[in-house]
C-alpha cells in the first residue's frame, strides 16, 4: 500500500507540471481528493489491515491528503500569478516618463474679462457682489425708479416668472441691495459704498451682430459725500485704458435711465472697424458700452440713504460687448455659440 501511495505521488507531481489552467487544475483536485478520489480509494484496503496497523496508515493516508491539497494550492497561486502576467502583458505599452500633450480647456472670453474687470475695480477698492439671476419687479425695476406702467420698461422685453418674478433685465437689480447692504458703514463709519456687480442678464431681443438675448453686464456704484460726475469720468477712464492698456477714443453723450439724474451714454469707437463702420457697430463707427450718471436721489432715498446728505454715480457697463471689443469678435452671438473651435482661442494672462 505504501508502494501505492508513493506511486500516487508521483503520477500527481507529474499531473500538475503539465496543467495549463485552473479547469485543468480543479480536475485533478477532483481526481485525487474528492469523495471518489483516489485517495479516499485507498482507504478501501484498510478493512484488512491490524488495529495497529490501520492507525499508522491512516496517519500516512492523512499525510498524503494533506500534501495533495497543499501541493495544489501552490499551483493554484502558479496559474493565478501567471494569468495576471498575462494580462498586463497584453495591456497597451505606454511609458509614464513622455510628457503629455491634453487639452486643458480655456476660460471663456467673457471671464477672462470678467476678472480682468474685477481685478482693476478691486485695486481701486471696490468690492465685488454676487446676485440672483432671478429677482423680484421690485429689486428690477420699483426700487430704481421703475414704477409699474412706465415706458422706460418697454426699452427692456422682460422675461417673466409664472410666479411673478423675473429673469434680471438688468444689472441695475442688484443697487438697492448693494444701498441697503452698505448703508451702514456709510452712515456710522463714513466708509464710501464702492461695489461692482457683474452677472447675466436676459431681454426678449431680436438678435443681431450686436444684440444677444442673454448677455453679461458690470454694474458698479460709489456713494459717498461730495460725489461727482469728474468721479464717475475717472473711474471709466481708469476702468478702459487698463482693460485695453492703449488709449480709446470715448464720447459721452446724454442718455435717459430712470435711476440716474443726470444720465449719459458712455460709446467707445468700435475698435473691429476703427470707427469706420460696420455690423457689430450697426454701422456708426461707435459701440454703446457704458451707460453712466448720477444716482437719481428716488434710487438713494429707497436704499436708505439720505440725497441731502450723499451723492454717487452708477454705471452699466456691457461686459459681452467689452468682450467683443477687446479680443475682436465680430459677432456676439459666436459669445454664446458654444462652439470651441471660436472660443478656444483666448487665452489666461494670469
Ligand atoms: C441698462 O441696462 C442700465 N441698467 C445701465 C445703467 C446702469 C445706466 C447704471 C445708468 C446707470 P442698457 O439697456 O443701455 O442700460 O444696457 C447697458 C449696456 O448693456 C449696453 O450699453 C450694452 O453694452 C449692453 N447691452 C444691452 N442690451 C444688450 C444686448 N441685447 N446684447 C448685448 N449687450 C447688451
Amino acid at each position: 500500500m505504501k508502494e501505492q501511495m508513493e506511486k500516487l505521488k508521483i503520477q500527481l507531481d507529474e499531473e500538475l507540471s503539465l496543467v495549463n489552467n485552473l479547469q485543468e487544475l480543479d480536475a485533478i483536485r477532483v481526481k485525487y481528493l474528492g469523495k471518489k478520489g483516489l485517495i479516499t480509494d485507498l482507504l478501501k484496503g484498510m478493512k484488512d489491515l491490524s488495529n495497529d496497523e490501520r492507525k499508522a496508515f491512516g496517519a500516512l493516508v492523512n499525510e498524503l491528503k494533506q500534501s495533495t491539497a497543499d501541493k495544489i494550492a501552490q499551483k493554484t497561486q502558479e496559474l493565478k500569478e501567471a494569468e495576471i502576467r498575462k494580462e498586463i502583458e497584453s495591456m497597451p505599452q505606454f511609458d509614464v516618463s513622455i510628457p503629455t500633450k491634453l487639452d486643458r480647456g480655456s476660460y471663456h472670453p467673457i471671464t477672462l474679462v470678467q476678472r480682468e474687470c474685477e481685478r482693476i475695480f478691486k485695486s481701486m477698492g471696490f468690492t465685488v457682489e454676487d446676485y440672483s439671476e432671478v429677482v423680484t419687479d421690485y429689486e428690477c425695476f420699483e426700487s430704481v425708479n421703475i414704477p409699474k406702467n412706465h415706458p422706460a420698461r418697454d426699452m427692456q422685453d422682460t422675461y417673466y416668472l409664472e410666479n411673478g418674478q423675473l429673469l434680471k433685465s438688468q444689472t441695475s437689480a442688484a443697487q438697492n441691495a448693494i444701498l441697503k447692504k452698505y448703508g451702514d458703514a456709510l452712515k456710522n463709519d463714513g466708509k464710501p459704498i464702492k461695489a461692482i456687480f457683474p452677472g447675466r442678464c436676459f431681454r426678449n431681443e431680436a438678435t443681431d451682430a450686436c444684440h444677444e438675448n442673454t448677455f453679461f453686464q458690470m454694474e458698479g456704484m460709489m456713494v459717498d459725500k461730495d460725489i461727482s460726475i469728474s468721479n464717475l469720468i475717472y473711474f471709466m477712464k481708469t476702468m478702459l485704458s487698463e482693460v485695453f492698456k492703449k488709449d480709446i477714443k470715448v464720447r459721452l453723450r446724454p442718455g435717459f435711465f430712470p435711476f440716474v439724474e443726470p444720465g449719459f451714454e458712455l460709446d467707445i469707437s468700435c475698435l473691429i472697424c476703427s470707427g469706420e463702420g460696420c455690423p457689430s457697430c450697426k454701422h456708426s463707427g461707435w459701440l454703446e458700452l457704458c451707460p453712466c450718471g448720477m444716482i437719481h436721489p428716488q434710487v438713494l432715498r429707497e436704499g436708505g440713504i439720505d440725497p441731502e446728505e450723499y451723492t454717487g454715480f452708477a454705471f452699466g457697463l456691457g461686459l459681452t460687448r467689452l468682450a467683443m471689443m477687446k479680443y475682436g469678435i465680430k459677432d456676439i452671438r459666436d459669445l454664446n455659440s458654444g462652439s470651441l473651435k471660436a472660443l478656444a482661442q483666448f487665452t489666461d494672462d494670469e
